[in-house]
C-alpha cells in the first residue's frame, strides 16, 4: 500500500526529465551590501534557440514628464509603442547601438511603433526634458522577468535544459556574464544574484530646449 505513491513520484520525476513539465525558478537579487534590488531584470538565456512569439508588443507611456515604465525588459523583436499621455510634446530618442532612433516632437500616439530587433541595453531620453530617462533591456530569450520591491523574482514555465542565468540593473553599462542554470527537475533551489543598486532618475529640471519649447506654447 505504501509503495504505490512512491512509484507515482518516481514516475513524475521521469516525466520531468523527459521535458513534459516546466519548472519555476525563484531568484533573489541584492546589491554588494546585501540590500534587495528592485526593478532588476532577471533572465535565462537557453543554450538552444527557442521559438518566439510572432510579434511581441510593449508600451512605454509618457506621464508627467516621466517614462512609464522607466525600466523595461523585452525579447528581441518586440515592437514598442510610445504613446504620450501628457499635454505637452515629447521627442523620444536613443543613441544606444542596439537601437538608434528619434521620434520627432509629438503628442498622442506616434504612427509607428519602434521594433527593438537586437539584444542589448538601450537608454532612452527626451530631447526636451533632461529628467526623462528610461532603460530598455533587450534579451534573446522569452524567459525574463524583473524583481519586485523585495528583490524577488520568479521565472516560470522554464522547459528542461541548460541556460545562462543573468541579472541586470539599470546602473550596469554591460550585461553580466551570468552563471549556468540546469533545469532538470523541480523544485529548483532558489538562486541569489548580485547587481549594483538601481540608478535613480536625474533631477526633474527642464533643459534649455524645454524652456524654448515652453516659450513657443
Ligand atoms: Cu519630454
Amino acid at each position: 500500500m505504501i509503495r504505490a505513491p512512491i512509484r507515482m513520484l518516481a514516475s513524475a520525476a521521469g516525466l520531468m526529465a523527459q521535458g513534459v513539465l516546466a519548472a519555476t525558478l525563484h531568484v533573489q537579487v541584492h546589491d554588494p551590501e546585501g540590500h534587495p534590488v528592485a526593478n532588476a531584470a532577471v533572465y535565462a538565456v537557453p543554450d538552444r534557440p527557442v521559438d518566439r512569439e510572432a510579434t511581441p508588443k510593449a508600451i512605454i507611456d509618457q506621464v508627467n514628464r516621466r517614462f512609464v515604465p522607466r525600466i523595461l525588459v523585452i525579447q528581441a523583436g518586440t515592437s514598442v509603442s510610445f504613446p504620450n499621455s501628457d499635454n505637452i510634446r515629447h521627442s523620444v530618442y536613443s543613441f544606444s547601438p542596439p537601437k538608434i532612433f528619434t521620434l520627432k516632437l509629438y503628442s498622442g500616439v506616434p504612427a509607428s511603433p519602434v521594433v527593438f530587433d537586437k539584444a542589448g541595453i538601450v537608454v532612452l531620453g527626451c530631447n526636451i526634458h533632461d529628467s526623462m530617462v528610461a532603460w530598455v533591456l533587450v534579451v534573446d530569450t522569452p524567459f525574463f522577468t524583473h524583481t519586485d520591491g523585495s528583490g524577488a523574482a520568479a521565472l516560470a514555465n522554464l522547459p528542461p535544459g541548460r541556460y545562462t542565468l543573468r541579472a541586470w540593473s539599470n546602473s550596469m553599462r554591460q550585461e553580466a556574464p551570468g552563471e549556468p542554470l540546469d533545469v532538470s527537475a523541480e523544485p529548483l533551489p532558489v538562486r541569489t544574484l548580485e547587481v549594483p543598486p538601481e540608478a535613480p532618475d536625474p533631477p526633474d529640471s527642464m533643459s534649455m530646449n524645454a524652456q524654448m519649447e515652453g516659450m513657443v506654447h
